[in-house]
């Protein structure tokens, strides 16, 4: 990730799986290390998927409408955010990691896997 300062990190989890349609592609991730500040993605640790037509978060109205925007494994709602708003640099709905150093607004991130 990099945010709009131009600080890069990484976070990187030993074990990151995502299940089924029938269990609402609940997320599922092990250990992380990284230098992205914080382990943000952890509070999202077996969330399911929540889209603007299927709210499976926990929280009392759909967190892809109320209070983000982009699908994600929202609880109520989120830590960080990497389908939000792209270019929103002041409002939770923006592409965000809380706790990233010097910013959590990021200009570009990657998701990448390999395999065991
Ligand atoms: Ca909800
Ligand atoms: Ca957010």
């Amino acid at each position: 990730m990099t945010n709009w300062k131009g600080t890069k990190g990484y976070a990187k989890y030993q074990n990151f799986k995502i299940a089924a349609e029938a269990s609402k592609f609940q997320l599922q991730i092990g250990r992380y290390s990284g230098t992205a500040g914080k382990d943000s993605l952890a509070y999202h640790n077996n969330a399911k998927f929540t889209t603007k037509d299927a709210d499976n978060d926990t929280y009392k109205t759909n967190c892809a409408i109320t209070h983000e925007k982009g699908a994600w494994w929202y609880r109520a709602c989120d830590h960080c955010g990497l389908n939000g708003l792209y270019n929103v640099t002041n409002s939770d709905m923006g592409v965000e990691w809380d706790g990233f150093p010097n910013g959590k607004y990021m200009k570009s991130t990657k998701m990448m896997f390999r395999c065991k």
